[in-house]
């Protein structure tokens, strides 16, 4: 089972900062409808369907065991028990506090942990899980290569949003690439805690200029905000999405975890390209554009 959540446990007489972006950028009309069977039941009509639409749900992908061995290897590395894993991030105004928490605080106050798949075999079972790898082949054509892994914890209260942008916009590789985004959630994901929300078809429309604003992003007002897509997700469940579609997150202000594993994947035969080759991309440096 997951850990019970309370708002306790949800870091120390700490006020949240006020919500930092217009509340309209994440207000949705559609719901995004997934398939069910696990890995198993993808069909050639579902790997139609992310190349047409961009990102593909899958509403049981992982089992219920899988999922607490998941959370039970996440929660290790966050408790310090791998003095190697030192890749932890803490929400920018908890951090400061870190020291002075107990053990559920501190977890409560963590926004990210990253490069994880070598210090828990836990984690690394699901990223190299041969049902996961299947379904990108098929989407790819080509021998799936995972190339990051992060999770987003989006604590209660506290977890910050991540603004609209596209990955390809992170990533040193060439133009045209297929890169797929696996998204777990570990916990239920939903509207008011903070799950993933998706502009459908997005990924047709080429690279954005992104922005360095509150994070590197695609700029607020260029964001078709009318076609935003919401993907609730039990814990289990999975989305996959192209790495130019446009995408975010909302803050979670409930008291609820929202724990999900990200792995990005390219394929084999992928090539690099500069950061300046990037920016030349995706950068507004010498462009007439504004945000
Ligand atoms: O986990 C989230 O809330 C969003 C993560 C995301 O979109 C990203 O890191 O690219």
């Amino acid at each position: 089972m997951n850990q019970p959540v309370t708002s306790e446990s949800a870091t120390i007489n700490s006020q949240p900062p006020p919500i930092s972006y217009p509340e309209e950028l994440y207000s949705f009309d559609t719901v995004a409808k997934g398939i069910s069977g696990s890995f198993a039941g993808v069909t050639e009509a579902d790997i139609q369907y992310f190349h047409q639409h961009g990102y593909l749900v899958i509403e049981d992908a992982f089992t219920a065991n899988e999922v607490q061995d998941a959370i039970d290897g996440m929660v290790y590395l966050m408790d310090g028990n791998n003095p190697d894993f030192r890749a932890i991030q803490f929400e920018p105004t908890l951090a400061k506090k870190k020291d002075d928490m107990n053990a559920d605080e501190r977890r409560d106050a963590i926004r990210k942990i990253f490069n994880y798949v070598n210090y828990e075999p836990r984690l690394n079972a699901l990223a190299e899980h041969a049902g996961l790898l299947g379904v990108l082949k098929k989407i790819m054509g080509d021998k799936p290569v995972l190339f990051q892994d992060m999770a987003l914890v989006k604590p209660p209260r506290f977890g910050s949003e991540k603004p609209w942008h596209q990955d390809c916009a992170y990533f040193n590789l060439q133009d045209g690439t297929t890169v797929v985004g696996v998204w777990i959630a570990l916990d239920e994901a939903t509207a008011e805690n903070g799950c993933m929300h998706i502009i459908p078809g997005s990924h047709n429309e080429g690279p954005m200029i992104h922005f360095k604003r509150r994070d590197w992003q695609i700029c607020d007002t260029h964001v078709p905000i009318a076609r935003d897509t919401v993907v609730p997700l039990p814990p289990g469940g999975c989305l996959f999405w192209h790495g130019l579609l446009h995408h975010g997150s909302p803050a979670n202000q409930t008291t609820q975890r929202r724990r999900a594993l990200q792995f990005h994947y390219k394929p084999a035969s992928s090539e690099e390209i500069t950061t300046q080759e990037r920016m030349d991309v995706y950068g507004s440096e010498g462009k007439e554009v504004d945000c």
